[in-house]
């Protein structure tokens, strides 16, 4: 079992003073919802690292037993076109995005739509923490503690109508606080989407941290999504939207590349992508000398998600 404890984390895994000043805002929102641990002098990094802590975690039902990939490149290589293409380019380009005050706006078939503050939708929920296997298509994993909460307990506070099918998600579009919109990389803002019963999937988590610290703003802060049987992009980071739908959403990749990139996405060995193979991933932080891995069915949650796409062609439905 691996247990998240500050003690289990080397100190230089930790965080360094740059994030840190930027999390501090974010740690005084949770703290005003209760969520953060008591705000202390700043003195130290022995106690800037106890006050970034959230209260009250416990461990989630599906975390694995498998070391989690270090700190130090979950935070560093990256994908958030938002701040750049680069891997490095969005812990470079993040770091001044001010995530306080945020809002989700709640859409379409649902009884309770609005615009919810993100404190609104901490409030009730206890935070769990669960390492996940992150997988990006482009073939490398990462197992991250992330700290969350399923988002099928947020998904029925908005009491969703018979018709929600589907549930859309939407990035943040600001290109003044996000430079990579200036960029036509893609048709901003960020769209993706679940059918509903993937949504409600115990697995679906919202994260607002890793590492029993709050999200750094390059991995998505303050609210992201994580589907780790589901390819990296996904897990769509700073969340301003979620939309209930009766039709399918048409999601920011598949919109881009649709002959490479389909809605559902699931972790596939057997269904390669057009450019390259799916069977072996690299494992971020590893020897370059290592070899890669297999890569399983759904990331390895097969016997968690499976049914939800019995009877389904994966090679039509990918
Ligand atoms: N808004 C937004 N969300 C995004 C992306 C992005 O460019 N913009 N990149 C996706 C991709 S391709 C991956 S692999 C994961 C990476 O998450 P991580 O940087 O926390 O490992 O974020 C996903 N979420
Ligand atoms: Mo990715």
């Amino acid at each position: 079992m691996i247990i998240h404890t500050k003690q289990c984390i080397p100190q230089s895994e930790i965080t360094d003073p740059v994030h840190f000043r930027n999390r501090r805002k974010i740690i005084k929102m949770l703290s005003a919802a209760g969520l953060a641990g008591t705000i202390g002098p700043f003195s130290s990094s022995a106690s800037a690292r106890f006050s970034t802590k959230f209260k009250h975690r416990f461990k989630g039902p599906f975390s694995i037993d498998e070391n989690p990939t270090a700190y130090e490149y979950v935070t560093s290589y990256n994908n958030f076109y938002e701040f750049g293409t680069g891997k490095s380019d969005p812990a470079n380009q993040s770091q001044n995005f001010k995530t306080e005050p945020w809002s989700l706006a709640v859409e379409g078939e649902v009884e309770k739509p609005g615009v919810y503050t993100l404190e609104d939708i901490l409030a009730p929920h206890t935070l769990e923490d669960r390492v996940y296997r992150l997988r990006c298509v482009e073939a490398w994993s990462m197992v991250i503690p992330w700290v969350g909460f399923p988002l099928g307990d947020l998904i029925k506070r908005f009491k969703p109508t018979s018709r929600a099918k589907f549930v859309e998600f939407t990035t943040l579009y600001d290109p003044n606080r996000m430079p990579g919109q200036r960029s036509h990389v893609l048709d901003w803002p960020y769209v993706e989407g679940l059918r509903i019963d993937e949504a409600m999937h115990p697995l679906s988590l919202l994260a607002v941290g890793l590492y029993g610290n709050v999200l750094p703003n390059q991995n998505g802060a303050p609210i992201r999504l994580v589907v780790p049987w589901k390819y990296g992009y996904k897990s769509i980071k700073s969340i301003v939207k979620i939309s209930f739908r009766e039709t399918q959403p048409i999601t920011s990749w598949n919109k881009s590349a649709p002959r490479e990139y389909g809605f559902y996405s699931n972790v596939n060995p057997y269904v390669d992508h057009p450019r390259w193979s799916q069977k072996r991933e690299r494992v971020v932080g590893a020897s370059i000398f290592s070899p890669k891995r297999d890569t399983d069915l759904f990331n390895g949650y097969a016997d968690d998600v499976g049914s939800l796409y019995a009877g389904m062609d994966l090679k039509k439905f990918f």
